[in-house]
């Protein structure tokens, strides 16, 4: 009966009811997969889904399904694939306008034969689609020089559970009279509404773009020179730190543990720190002649802390090694479906503390995590693989008690900790957003003025929202 309905809205060639495992959400398969082509296809359904009180889970590409808590229950999930378009594009403006299931890569292929370009460099780019990306508030290191999709999202579209279709924003700079329900949508990891659209806002493509690596021998030269660059006058794109863990992984050439990715780096300079120290890496963009100048101002000044050498990456090796960073859950696990990935958000200034610990936390249960940081923006990233537990122990005990732990160290040191990938086993026994204080009331009436059926993706956000 659903079926029917649904099939008249989309047309059957649109609808999905079998060999639907692909599109299962923490174990839990669908009864429906439905791919919609256009926004007033959307409205109808959402109208449908809330008469009949289905649960419906958007999607964009399916790369970040595995972020969230358990779901209450899946009955359908809307593919935004097929809304793909450009809806406008004016250079001159530096604006875009675009439907939310189109995929990062496209526009960017779009934006670079006008010399522009988007500038988010979130996680697995080559898939994700715009809406995943903005409804999962998804960075990636340049956010600290160009903000994150809240500063760079101008305009939204989006569909309410009974059809509504609202629009936020708009298309300039300055576009928001009231409350900026932009930022609402923006990491509400669709539990308001469906994004069906999305006005950005876009920059010229720098003249160059280079990378400087420093090695040092300890973390807390590396973590002073972040503190000294990011404090300074100079203007890096993004400023990271990767402990030895990290940097092999990121060298590591076997194609079948590493998919999809451009191979070994093959930066063999100072082996012996490569393998026990600490890479510091800064992506220098604009003109030519500033670029220059900020690598040599970093380089003296990694000296003065003790760097044991130093390297400038241009060309391929430079793209390479953001790509890597920035698709760091494809870098740094070696099977996703077994990796813990948590991501702490803290002052830039407790990095270096929170690093120290976690090592030791992870040090006392005989694992060694990986980490890695896009620390001007103090973004700390943590993957541990459940294989590195022996057998025989209890890894789900083992794994909670660490999430426990790694989240109270967040806590202390002013920030907050995400659980961001983990098998479904360990996420029935911990919370992955943790705790949010009494803001989760005010969220909580939020999603009941939108949502009142509770249709889109219960359970998954924070508190069981
Ligand atoms: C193991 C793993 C680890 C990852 N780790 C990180 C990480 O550490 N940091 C990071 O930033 N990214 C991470 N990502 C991936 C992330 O960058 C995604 O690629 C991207 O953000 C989501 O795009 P998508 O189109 O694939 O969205 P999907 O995965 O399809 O959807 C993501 C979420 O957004 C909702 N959604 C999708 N489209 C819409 C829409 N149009 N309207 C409303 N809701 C929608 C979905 O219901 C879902 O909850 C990780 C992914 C994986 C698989």
């Amino acid at each position: 009966m659903i079926f029917k309905q649904v099939a008249e809205i989309v047309g059957e060639s649109n609808c999905l009811t079998e060999a639907l495992q692909s599109y299962a959400v923490d174990g839990m398969v669908p009864k429906l997969v439905v791919f919609p082509e256009n926004v007033e296809q959307v409205s109808a359904l959402m109208k449908l889904a809330d008469q009949e009180r289905l649960v419906v889970i958007p999607r964009g590409s399916g790369t970040k399904m595995s972020l969230g808590n358990i779901p209450k229950q899946v009955d359908m999930v809307l593919v935004l694939k097929k809304l793909n378009k450009i809806l406008e594009y004016e250079p001159d403006d530096l604006t875009a306008t675009v439907e939310a299931g189109i995929l990062l890569t496209h526009l960017q292929g779009r934006l670079k034969e006008k010399n522009q370009c988007f500038p988010l460099d979130p996680p697995f780019s080559s898939e994700a689609t715009l809406g995943g990306i903005v409804a999962t508030n998804s960075n990636g290191p340049g956010r600290f020089f160009h903000g994150s999709v809240r500063d760079l999202v101008v305009g939204i579209r989006v569909v309410h559970p009974g059809g509504v279709i609202a629009r936020a924003g708009g298309k300039v700079v300055k576009n928001v009279s009231g409350y900026d329900m932009n930022k609402l949508y923006t990491g509400s990891l669709g539990t308001l509404g469906i994004i069906t659209e999305l006005s950005l806002k876009l920059r010229p493509l720098p003249e160059v773009s280079k990378t400087l690596l420093l090695r040092f021998s300890s973390l807390s030269e590396a973590a002073r020179l972040v503190l000294q660059i990011s404090t300074s006058e100079l203007l890096p794109t993004a400023l990271e730190i990767l402990d030895s863990k990290a940097w092999q992984r990121m060298n590591r050439t076997d194609p079948s543990i590493n998919p999809g990715q451009v191979g070994s780096l093959s930066l063999e300079t100072d082996p012996g720190v490569a393998a026990s120290g600490v890479t510091f890496a800064a992506k220098l963009e604009g003109l030519s002649e500033n670029v220059e100048r900020q690598i040599i101002q970093i380089r003296e000044w990694g000296q003065q802390k003790g760097a044991t050498g130093a390297e400038v990456l241009d060309g391929d090796l430079h793209g390479k090694f953001w790509e890597k960073i920035q698709n760091h859950p494809q870098t740094f696990s070696a099977d996703a479906s077994n990796t813990l990935c948590c991501k702490a958000s803290l002052p830039a200034s407790k990095v270096e503390d929170f690093f120290q610990a976690v090592k030791k936390i992870g040090n006392s249960q005989n694992l060694d995590p990986v980490m890695f940081s896009h620390a001007g923006s103090g973004i700390v990233y943590i993957y541990l693989g459940l294989e590195a537990v022996p057998t025989g122990v209890d890894r789900i005990s083992i794994f909670s008690y660490l999430i426990k732990e790694i989240r109270n160290l967040s806590i202390q040191f002013e920030g907050s900790l995400v659980v961001e990938a983990a098998p479904t086993d360990l996420k029935k026994k911990v919370d992955v957003w943790g705790p949010v204080g009494d803001s989760w009331k005010i969220m909580k009436l939020l999603k009941e003025q939108f949502d009142p059926h509770g249709i889109l993706n219960p359970g998954r956000f924070i508190e069981g929202i």
